[in-house]
């Protein structure tokens, strides 16, 4: 354990100067703490011309627990190279890291300012037309080539190895697995909601599911996950998208990654129904939501199947039957994905804004009853859709 926390904004703004290499000798500068997320400590140091870079350092527990939740700080060099894996593949939707120090237990990375956090545009009902191009993209491109598709057997088993993250891979397994499925102390329930906690916990089918998905959460180590791939850690603009904060990523099934990203924008899909707002408007956002969901599902798919084409090295893994197979399967299992990080956001810890923002609790069970029975569905009728248009088309009608 190591207490590495910056003793105050001199030590930021120093540490920043000398391993940024961004700033003009000499150059006035600020720094402000900005971190919102529930882990670590972020802050922005700026410079008058407008020269910018960001500072995230991990401590030796949970930022938003304290010392009661201890939690390895090996997450930040994992993050660190995590980053830069990505940015061999898809160099344009990650932050560059501009140096890593393991004392200190900090990145310094650029700054995505111009850019905003993916979960407050949705709320907003912001329209971002290059997100499910980029999120796609970024998906297939980090996950093939990470995956024994891609990779020499030595150098894939020699990244799983530097890739063990099992502090924030338990947190996973809990939020995720067990905690929504039983009468946990860390779950955050809202009462109108109890009687439908209490059934799902008494659903031996649904939690027969979970615990296959789990089982392959623990053990198929298919490519480098994300590991977090929430609204929360994607940032966007009309012209661009980042994703960010990579501290949970590990060896893990693909259909995790992809399902998170399905399941957060349908939680903002289930939120639109009972936000403040125009009626039409937050209907008409809600088919753009869904047209994302299919173009992001219909990008990566593309994407993938194209590199499975051009790009598989085992002779005995590149045949077309296999990648029809392969995406199949790979459906299957994210929708399963997306649907129990629905429920976890829905029963457990770690709520989202796009429900907690509806202020009416009535309201708010309403949206997240029927994140409930999405969620249930989703992970039980998993292998049963078969294509991301018969998706869209359940959600549209349940
Ligand atoms: C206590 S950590 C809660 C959640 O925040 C992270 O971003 C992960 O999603 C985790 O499950």
């Amino acid at each position: 354990m190591t207490d590495c926390k910056f003793a105050n904004d001199a030590e930021v703004i120093d540490f920043a100067r000398t391993h940024s290499g961004v700033f003009q000798a000499g150059a006035n500068l600020g720094v402000e703490e900005i971190g919102d997320g529930n882990i670590n400590f972020v802050y922005r140091v700026y410079a008058d011309d407008g020269t910018s870079v960001i500072i995230k350092q991990a401590l030796h527990y949970i930022r938003i627990i304290g010392e009661g939740w201890p939690l390895s700080q090996d997450r930040i060099r994992i993050e660190a190279e995590a980053l830069q894996q990505e940015a061999l593949y898809c160099p344009d939707l990650v932050p560059r890291v501009y140096h890593f120090d393991a004392a200190r237990s900090a990145i310094v990375m650029e700054d995505i300012g111009a850019h905003e956090n993916l979960r407050h545009a949705l709320i907003a009902r912001t329209h971002l037309p290059l997100l499910a191009e980029h999120l796609g993209r970024f998906a297939a491109d980090t996950l093939f080539h990470t995956s024994d598709l891609y990779l020499d057997a030595h150098r894939k088993k020699e990244l799983v190895g530097r890739f063990i993250n099992p502090d924030l891979c338990k947190i996973t397994e809990d939020l995720f697995f067990w905690d929504p499925y039983c009468d946990h102390e860390r779950n955050n329930i809202n009462p109108l909601l109890w009687d439908e906690a209490e059934a799902l916990w008494q659903d031996a089918p649904l939690k027969l599911e979970v615990a296959r998905l789990k089982h392959r959460f623990l053990t198929c180590a298919q490519a480098l996950l994300h590991g977090d791939l929430h609204s929360g850690s994607v940032f966007a603009c009309a012209e661009g998208t980042k994703v960010i904060d990579p501290e949970f990523a590990y060896f893990g099934p693909m259909g995790f990654d992809v399902g998170s990203v399905l399941g957060n924008l349908l939680l903002n899909v289930a939120g639109q129904a009972e936000l403040p707002g125009d009626a039409a408007e937050r209907a008409a956002y809600q088919a753009w939501l869904l047209e994302t969901i299919a173009g992001f599902w219909n990008t990566f798919a593309g994407r993938f199947g194209a590199l499975m084409e051009e790009k598989t090295q085992d002779p005995s893994l590149d045949l077309a039957l296999y990648r029809d197979a392969f995406l199949a399967e790979l459906l299957a299992d994210s929708i399963g994905y997306a649907g129990t990080e629905m429920i976890r956001r829905t029963l457990g810890l770690a709520h989202v804004a796009d429900l907690d923002a509806i202020e009416d609790p009535q309201r708010r069970a309403l949206a997240e009853s029927r994140v409930l029975h999405l969620g249930r569905a989703m992970i039980m009728q998993r292998g049963e859709f078969g294509s991301i248009e018969t998706l869209v088309a359940f959600v549209r009608d349940h």
